[in-house]
C-alpha cells in the first residue's frame, strides 16, 4: 500500500467566523485553499461552416458537476464547435451543478420538451435502458481505452441506437471516468476496513449490491444532494472520479481516499426529442459531429489531469491510499458474484461481448 505523504491537517468541522477571521488575520487563503487546476486547452474548431434553414436555435445543456469539472470543459468546447460551425444561428447556453435539475429531473425535462440537452451518467439510467447496467459491473475496464473502444465501436454505436426512444436522441459518450472511495472515517485498504460505513452510491441497484457485498451500508441519493450528505455525516463516504472529487470540493469534507478504480462510468450526451425534431438535417449532424469532439477532448482532460488532482488532493490534506495489485485483487474477487447476480438482469450476451472485446484489446 503507498500512502502518498500528507501534512497532519484537522478537517474544517465547521467554518466557525473565528477560524476565517483568523486565516484571513494570518493572510491565509481559505482553509482549504483549492489547487487551482490548469485545464488543457481546447482543440480548434474544425469542420465548415453547416448551412441550416435561415432559422435560429437556442439550445439549453444542463449537467449535475460544477463549473470546475472536466464535464464542464467540455461543454465549451461543445459551444464553440457549434456555435462557430451554425454561423451563429444555434445558441448553446450552458448549466451546471444541476442548476436546472439532477440527472433523473433533466432527462424528464428532455422528455418534456423543457430542456434541450444534458450529460448524466448511464448509471442512474438503467431503470430506462437496463441494458446499461453493464457499465456498473465492477472492473469491468481494465484500461480507459479499452472503455473507448467499445463505446466508440459497434457496442457503444448500438447502445446509442437502443437509447434513441422514449423522448430521447442519444448522440455520444464522454468520461465521467474511474471512481475512487472517500470517507471521512477510517483509511480503506480491503472491503473489511468498510464494515458498518454509510456509503452514498447513485441511485443504481448494482452500486447498492457492490457496497452491500463489500460490507458498507450503501445509501442511493442524487449528485445534488451529496455534498451536504457529506457535510452533515449523512453518509460517511462516496465514490467518484478524482476530478469529480476536487471540482465538487468533497476533499473539503472527506478525510481519506483510497484508489479503487472500481467502476468505469461514461457520461451519455442526451438531446430532447421535440426539439431535435425541429432542427433540420443537417444541424442535427453539426451536434452529433460536436458531441464526439467533445466526449474525445473531455477525456483527454480527464485523464490528463488524473495524477495532479491525485497529488494536489494530498497535499492538501487528504490521507490518499493507493492500493497494491493484491489488495486490488482482494476487492475484484469479492464482488465477483455481482456478476453472477446480475447477469439475466443486463443480458448474458451483451456481457459476454463486451468481456470478450475486453481481452480482445
Ligand atoms: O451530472 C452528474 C451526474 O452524472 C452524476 O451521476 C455524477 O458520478 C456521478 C455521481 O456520483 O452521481
Amino acid at each position: 500500500m503507498k500512502t502518498v505523504p500528507t501534512q497532519s491537517r484537522a478537517l474544517p468541522l465547521c467554518r466557525s467566523v473565528a477560524s476565517l477571521l483568523t486565516a484571513a488575520a494570518l493572510g491565509l487563503g481559505s482553509l482549504t485553499a483549492q489547487a487551482a487546476t490548469e485545464m488543457p486547452p481546447f482543440p480548434d474548431v474544425t469542420g465548415d461552416v453547416v448551412q441550416g434553414d435561415g432559422s435560429d436555435y437556442s439550445l439549453k445543456f444542463n449537467i449535475g458537476l460544477t463549473q470546475s469539472s472536466a464535464q464542464y470543459r467540455g461543454l465549451e468546447y461543445f459551444k464553440q464547435i457549434v456555435e462557430q460551425r451554425s454561423d451563429g444561428h444555434i445558441n448553446v447556453q450552458m448549466f451546471h451543478s444541476a442548476q436546472l435539475g439532477d440527472d433523473l429531473q433533466s432527462v424528464s425535462a428532455l422528455q418534456a420538451g423543457t430542456l434541450e440537452m444534458t450529460s448524466p451518467s448511464t448509471s442512474p439510467m438503467v431503470s430506462m435502458f437496463p441494458q446499461f447496467a453493464v457499465f456498473d459491473l465492477p472492473f469491468l475496464f481494465p484500461e480507459p481505452e479499452v472503455a473507448d473502444e467499445v463505446l466508440d465501436g459497434e457496442i457503444g454505436q448500438r447502445m446509442l441506437e437502443e437509447a434513441s426512444t422514449q423522448g430521447l436522441v442519444a448522440i455520444g459518450w464522454s468520461e465521467n471516468g474511474y471512481r475512487q472511495l472517500t470517507n471521512s472515517n477510517r483509511p480503506v485498504t480491503q472491503p473489511s476496513d468498510l464494515e458498518g460505513l454509510k456509503i452514498r452510491t447513485m441511485q443504481n441497484p448494482i452500486h447498492l449490491d457492490i457496497w452491500r457485498t463489500l460490507g458498507a451500508n450503501p445509501t442511493p441519493m442524487s449528485f445534488a444532494e451529496l455534498f451536504t450528505a457529506l457535510e452533515q455525516h449523512v453518509v460517511d463516504g462516496q465514490e467518484n472520479p478524482w476530478i469529480t472529487i476536487q471540482s465538487s470540493k468533497f476533499n473539503e469534507v472527506q478525510q481519506y481516499a483510497t484508489e479503487t478504480n472500481h467502476v468505469y462510468t461514461p457520461f451519455i450526451t442526451l438531446v430532447s426529442e421535440r426539439f431535435w425534431n425541429r432542427l433540420p438535417e443537417s444541424y442535427q449532424q453539426l451536434l452529433r459531429e460536436a458531441a464526439t469532439q467533445m466526449g474525445e477532448y473531455e477525456r483527454h482532460v480527464s485523464r490528463s489531469l488524473n495524477d495532479q488532482i491525485k497529488a494536489d488532493l494530498a497535499s492538501e490534506g487528504m490521507e490518499v491510499t493507493e492500493l497494491t495489485p493484491e489488495q486490488v485483487q482482494v476487492f475484484q474477487e469479492t464482488l465477483e458474484p455481482v456478476y453472477d447476480n446480475w447477469r439475466d438482469k443486463i443480458g448474458g450476451e451483451l456481457i459476454d461481448s463486451i468481456r470478450n472485446a475486453v481481452q480482445t484489446e
